[in-house]
């Protein structure tokens, strides 16, 4: 297994406009992450992932571009961009991108030509196609509600947006849009990032002859993911990106890959495949999913994400790297979604932070997951903003009649708005993150979940990440360690083990929050030293041979 700086590292992602606000106009900017800096570092990161900066009309908060080139007016200049990337390199923080090539927005110039006529030079930048009878070409849904398809009259046919209407899918087959891609690309490698998060890359390559995609029970719309995910030249394409881009950097890339299996996986990320470093895959983003995708409220059985985690630990353990995560901008906050944000949040926060970082793989850590941020239920959907869930809610009540208060709360538990309440700072007005109105809501709990206190406590959250973040940086173990699953039938233990040479970690999780009794056999008897743990109690008894006290949402790693 070779080494490499991003398989060492600690990722923090920042989502710019709920980071920190520096001129009160109630919106995050650059400026006020570079306020931040000494913070990030103090945690101990080592790579920034930052959310879309770019010129946006923020239809999707970001992830619409309208010029790759220059920087959202909301969040500051070129120049403040310059700052933060060379204030970030002062303190030995990288800077990866988030590079959204699989669509723009419709406001870019490039679509307001290929829209304007079919004759149009950057007509073929995008994908068209007529549509049959009066439908749209094909029955696919979009992932943000309705047709995938939008009908221009100039033209008198439609385009292709997987995502909003305000997000044309960008035509890959044209090698016109690949270059101008590789272009930019270089524009920004040439100015020092390390590297890119790539949005939805696994989706650039469209089945040639779009078909029609299944129809759930009860659905209007096709699923077309089968014709989008992991297409027949995505291989081509991310390789051709290595050669004519990557390879000539020092960078780190990772794909975002909703669909992604493990044995996909492998390829996009094995050394000699020379196409991308990891993926974020996303089967353990579903295991409390169902017949109505991420809006079901099953609930989730651990065995079940012991599964899914230890498989992608198995699969890639001879090729490719995995990137661990619990969050991100568009998934709810991990302390509400599998800990507990009542009674238990420090205690299952931190035992979450173990069971992820002392597995194999780049560790991510979302903005505000190092206080124990948690969920954040509005009372009104007037006071939501995100756009999916937006969608959503008036697709369910005004076309299928659903009870505005049941869809509504399915918002309150998976809505990615959760994740976007602005980073809680201090106790101040708006959690210290502006002197302003602040674009969403802040949660209300900010007065006792902020940084300032955080700091201030020995004890919380953030210090635990830290110990968690130092120990990676000093035992090769938990970088590359073997990975073993233990108690596989548990439905309230995830307990592994890491092996390197001679040295065994033993990383017991009670997902619960009843006291529990782990059944080791032989390893309990060789349980020695604490490496971290976040136990309140001295473990007074004797390890009997083969069983291990664990206090509710206790995580102990043994060395
Ligand atoms: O997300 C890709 C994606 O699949 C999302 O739709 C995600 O699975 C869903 O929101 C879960 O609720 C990327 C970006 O991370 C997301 O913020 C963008 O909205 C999307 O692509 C389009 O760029
Ligand atoms: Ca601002």
């Amino acid at each position: 297994m070779t080494k490499q700086w991003w398989k060492e590292s600690v990722v923090y992602q920042i989502y710019p406009r709920s980071f920190n606000d520096s001129n009160g106009d109630g919106i995050g900017d650059l400026q006020g992450i570079i306020e931040k800096l000494d913070y990030l570092a103090e945690l101990g990161i080592d790579v920034i992932w930052l959310s879309p900066v770019y010129d946006s009309p923020n239809d999707d908060n970001g992830y619409d571009i309208r010029d790759y080139r220059s920087i959202m007016n909301e969040f500051g200049s070129m120049e403040d961009f310059d700052v933060l990337l060379a204030e970030a390199h002062n303190r030995n923080i990288r800077i990866v991108m988030d590079l959204v090539v699989n669509h723009t927005s419709d406001e870019h110039s490039w679509f307001v030509e290929s829209k304007s006529s079919k004759d149009n030079p950057k007509r073929d930048y995008y994908i068209w196609k007529d549509g049959k009878d009066g439908q749209p070409p094909t029955n696919w849904e979009s992932a943000f509600s309705g047709s995938t398809w939008e009908y221009n009259e100039a033209t008198g046919d439609y385009y292709l947006h997987i995502f909003s209407k305000k997000q044309p899918d960008l035509n890959w087959e044209n090698d016109e849009v690949r270059s101008e891609v590789y272009d930019m690309m270089k524009w920004w490698l040439d100015k020092g990032i390390d590297g890119f998060r790539m949005d939805v890359v696994n989706f650039i390559s469209k089945h040639p002859d779009y078909p029609n995609g299944e129809v759930q029970p009860g659905k209007q719309y096709g699923d077309g993911s089968p014709y989008f995910m992991n297409g027949p030249r995505i291989h081509e394409y991310l390789n051709e990106m290595n050669r004519q881009v990557l390879s000539n950097y020092d960078v780190m890339t990772v794909g975002e890959m909703p669909g992604v299996t493990p044995d996909e996986g492998k390829l996009y990320t094995a050394d000699e495949r020379n196409e991308l470093n990891m993926v974020f895959h996303f089967e353990h983003m579903g295991v409390d999913g169902g017949e109505m995708g991420k809006w079901s409220l099953n609930g989730w059985n651990l065995t079940d994400l012991k599964e899914i985690l230890s498989k992608w630990q198995y699969e890639l353990e001879e090729e490719g790297w995995n990137s661990l995560y619990w969050n991100n901008h568009d998934q709810p906050r991990v302390v509400s979604r599998f800990g507990d944000d009542g009674e238990y949040r420090k205690k299952s926060a931190k035992m979450l932070g173990t069971c992820l970082h002392m597995m194999k793989g780049t560790p991510y850590i979302y903005q505000g997951e190092e206080l124990g941020m948690t969920n954040v239920a509005f009372e009104s959907i007037d006071q939501y903003e995100d756009l999916e869930s937006l969608n959503m809610y008036n697709e369910r009540v005004n076309q299928y009649g659903d009870d505005p208060a049941e869809v509504l709360e399915r918002i309150h538990h998976k809505g990615r708005d959760n994740a976007r309440t602005p980073m809680q700072w201090s106790a101040e007005e708006n959690g210290g993150f502006t002197t302003g109105q602040p674009w969403l809501d802040v949660n209300p709990n900010y007065r006792t979940i902020n940084a300032e206190e955080a700091l201030s406590d020995e004890d919380s959250v953030f210090h635990y990440y830290k110990r968690l973040i130092q120990l990676r940086k000093e035992n090769e173990t938990i970088v590359y360690g073997k990975f073993d699953l233990l108690l596989e039938d548990s439905e309230s233990i995830f307990a592994y083990t890491r092996t390197n040479g001679d040295e065994t970690l033993l990383v017991l999780c009670n997902f619960t929050k009843e006291p529990v009794t782990a059944e080791l056999g032989e390893f309990a008897s060789r349980s020695g030293d604490v490496l971290i743990t976040n136990r309140e109690e001295e473990r007074t008894e004797e390890t009997q041979l083969g069983t291990v006290e664990l206090e509710p949402f206790e995580a102990t790693t043994f060395v």
